[in-house]
């Protein structure tokens, strides 16, 4: 199993929005086929490890880190449940269900009433993990939020003279490139836009370029922004509070605008998360501080991904790194829970999940 989900790994960026698979048959103890699931519309990762398997597939195991699919409407691929019954494979090892609405355990029982014996669960946390955002998106619709940020050890993603180049060092920085490569889309806020232009271009591919979009309630976003930058689609998402002049100008900078209805004079964030959920599984939010703590208090995100740099900025006019107005007491903060924590360079990485069940501030916070 630990091999099928380092080959689903290598379908980072192309699969998607389909799930990252990986596939391993083992006759006798030794492995007669492989398999990933390497781009959406392609092969999936059964089809091509009984293919390599080939008749040596007849009474062989097969592992799986993903139920296999069954047929439903608007399906690229063959169904990989039949598939597996054709081949004649003896028993699927398997780490997790399909949560997809139209798989939902069907591959198991289709594989169970043809007589194939199933082992369920294997590595299961671990594959769930891996599949976080599929695992999300594909029942949700929207993309699953990580928010990322870079801050000092005392939590400033900048300093009193609003600078913040660079924080944290250059392997951070490096493996925030590729962290971009894996998300569909990335989101920063006018504001970010202002005042450290960034490109948000993914030098180090591993797929296709992530969508860039600029929160920009009253398009305050300069013209000349790298954001506009050729290599990748920029979305900047407004209300109607956006001048026409402005909208039409965006435009030909090849800028897409999305007018969302407005929460008060903001963008509507969850009409934002639908309409980008019908084009992308995922999306990566760089802040800033305000921007930060609407997606926080909104209760739309996900996951965290903030670095730490070891160093004090201090400065009470210095940027904290979440804005907004905060909570009154500790106990109605947001919670996280499975933290990870690891070293990258000199800096640190923690990452968790929110209790998005655990109290919360009021939306209008
Ligand atoms: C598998 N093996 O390698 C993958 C699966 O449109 P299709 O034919 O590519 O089907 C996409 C759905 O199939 C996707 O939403 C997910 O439920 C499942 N993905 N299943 O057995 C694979 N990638
Ligand atoms: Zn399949």
């Amino acid at each position: 199993m630990k091999r099928a989900l380092e080959l689903a790994r290598r379908g980072w960026g192309w699969a998607r929005p389909n799930p990252l698979v990986g596939a391993v048959v083992v006759r006798d103890g030794t492995v007669v086929g492989e398999g990933y699931h390497a781009v959406c519309g392609g092969p999936h990762a059964e089809a091509v490890a009984l293919l390599e398997a080939g008749d040596r597939a007849r009474g062989a195991d097969l592992y799986l880190n993903l139920e296999p699919c069954v047929d439903f409407p608007g399906k690229k691929t063959p169904p990989c449940a039949d598939a597996i019954v054709a081949a004649g494979v003896k028993r699927v090892i398997v780490a997790t269900a399909d949560p997809n609405p139209c798989v939902d355990g069907r591959g198991l029982a289709r594989l169970r009433e043809a007589g194939v014996e199933v082992v369920e669960g294997v590595l299961a946390d671990e594959a769930r993990r891996l599949n976080e955002v599929f695992f999300h998106w594909v029942c949700a619709r929207t993309p699953f939020v990580v928010l990322k940020l870079a801050m000092s050890l005392d939590g400033k993603i900048a300093t009193r003279t609003h600078r913040s180049r660079w924080i944290t060092g250059p392997a951070s920085r490096r493996l925030v490139h590729s962290l971009r490569a894996r998300y569909g889309a990335i989101l920063v806020g006018v504001g970010t836009v202002l005042a450290d232009d960034p490109s948000l271009a993914v030098r180090e591919g591993e797929g296709p370029q992530p969508v860039r979009i600029v929160l920009d309630s009253e398009g305050r976003v300069p013209l000349g922004a790298k954001v506009f930058s050729p290599e990748a689609r920029t979305v900047v998402a407004t209300t109607d509070r956006m001048s026409v002049e402005v909208e039409n100008a965006l435009r030909e900078k090849g800028a897409e605008v999305w007018r969302l209805p407005g929460e008060g004079d903001r963008v509507d964030l969850r009409g934002l998360l639908r309409r980008l959920g019908e084009e992308t599984d995922s999306l990566l939010v760089e802040g800033g501080a305000e921007v930060a703590w609407s997606f926080l208090s909104a209760g739309l995100v996900h996951k965290i991904a903030f670095f730490y740099a070891p160093l004090i900025l201090g400065g009470r006019d210095a940027v904290p790194s979440v804005g907004g107005q905060g909570v009154n007491d500790p106990a109605q903060g947001i919670r996280f829970r499975d933290l990870g924590i690891e070293r990258v360079g000199e800096d640190f990485l923690v990452t968790g999940y929110p209790v998005l069940e655990s109290r919360r501030p009021t939306e209008s916070a």
